[in-house]
Formats: C-alpha cells, structure tokens, sequence
C-alpha cells in the first residue's frame, strides 16, 4: 500500500464519434475534446480475437490526449516510434487497450483501463514505457512483453491502483527485461512478477 492516491482520467464524456478505421497521429498533439470514441465493427469485436486494429496509432512522438474508448475496445491503442497518452479511459478494454508494436519509448499518464480479459499493456517492440497515475480495474495481467520474445524491455509504473488481475502485474520470458512498481496499491492480484531473471523485478 502506499499513500499516493491514484486519480487516472478525468474526463467526463462530452460526446461521441463513431470510429470505423485507425485514427493516425503522426507527431503533434490530437485532443480528443474528452468525446467517446465508438469503435465500428469494422475495428473489431473486442474479443480476445487478434486481428483487431486500433482505433489510434500515435507515430514518432505524438501525444494524444483526452480521449474515451467506449465499448468495444477493439484493438485499443498503438504506438510506433514512441509518444504520449494523456487522460485516456478505456471503458470497456478489448483484445488490448496499449500496444507498443514499433520500438520507441512512451509515456502514459493519467489513464483509467477497465474490463479487461486479458492484458492493459503489450509490449511488442523495444523501449522504455512510463506509466504514472493509472487505474486498472480488470484484466489477466497490466503488461506483458510479447510472448517467446527476449529482447529487453523496460517499464516503470508509479502512482498506480491496480486491482483484480486473474494472473500478475509484469510478464516477460526475456532474461534481460525489467520492471518496477513503486508508490501504487494491489488489490486481489495474485502475483507482481512473472517471468523476469532475480532483480530485474521489483516492488517498493
Ligand atoms: C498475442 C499474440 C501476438 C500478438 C499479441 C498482441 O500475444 O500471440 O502474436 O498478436 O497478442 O499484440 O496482441
Ligand atoms: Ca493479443
Ligand atoms: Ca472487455
Ligand atoms: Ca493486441
């Protein structure tokens, strides 16, 4: 437990937009006016089905900022290159909510995930991903790096309320990989770290 009281997102819905293909940020800022964004069927289902796509692709440093995915969360977001998401709720967590799928280091503050089946985070690619003030209420694990990978990863989460997990917070079967949590509170989550060599794991 820790005394920091994690907030996550804070908008509150000021309208919807049907998304029927991937939304590309490519650098800047996109505001999303804290609107709901409604993934069609051509998005996907949202189930554990893997050939979902994204409603966003931030690319080489594009932050994208409040932001609500609503039902259906389809393939969630991706990230090539790197960049920033800023106050973004995930409603109802598809297949995924955050990918990074090209490598490149990103920044994921003041986010709320919730009704997630199996993982928040996946990490496909290298890179250095930062997560402060999240809410995750919901999933089998907060982040995993791609399955069978041994590439090193590295991911930092602080500030964080992170609660009914079916399997762990961390994931990797890369040997070099880390993972720290700090300064966040766990409830009904049975483990915090799967897979990572001694040390490269830790909680405070
Ligand atoms: C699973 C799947 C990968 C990839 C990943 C993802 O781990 O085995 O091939 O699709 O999900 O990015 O969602
Ligand atoms: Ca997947
Ligand atoms: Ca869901
Ligand atoms: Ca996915």
């Amino acid at each position: 437990s820790a005394t920091f009281a994690a907030t996550g997102a804070s908008c509150k819905s000021t309208g919807s937009v049907p998304v029927a293909e991937t939304i590309k940020i490519d650098g800047g800022t996109y505001d999303g006016g804290c609107k709901t964004f409604n993934g069609t069927s051509a998005l996907g289902d949202g189930s554990q089905g893997e050939a979902q796509k994204a409603y966003f692709r931030i690319m080489n440093g594009a932050t994208l900022k409040n932001v609500i995915i609503g039902k259906n969360g389809a393939d969630g977001i991706h990230s090539w290159y790197g960049g920033t998401l800023d106050n973004i709720t995930w409603t109802d967590i598809g297949e995924d909510a955050f990918s990074v799928k090209k490598a490149g280091n990103v920044t994921l503050k003041n986010i709320t995930g919730k009704a997630g089946e199996d993982k928040f985070i996946q990490q496909n690619a290298e890179g250095t991903i930062t997560v402060t003030n999240c809410i995750l209420d919901g999933a089998a694990k907060f982040y995993r790096q791609n399955g069978g990978k041994t590439f090193k990863t590295t991911i930092n989460v602080s500030g964080c309320d992170i609660s009914n997990l079916k399997e762990g917070v961390f994931r990797t079967d890369s040997p070099t990989s880390v993972a720290s949590l700090k300064n966040s509170r766990i409830r009904n989550v049975p483990t915090i770290c799967i897979g990572y060599a001694a040390g490269k794991c830790t909680s405070s």
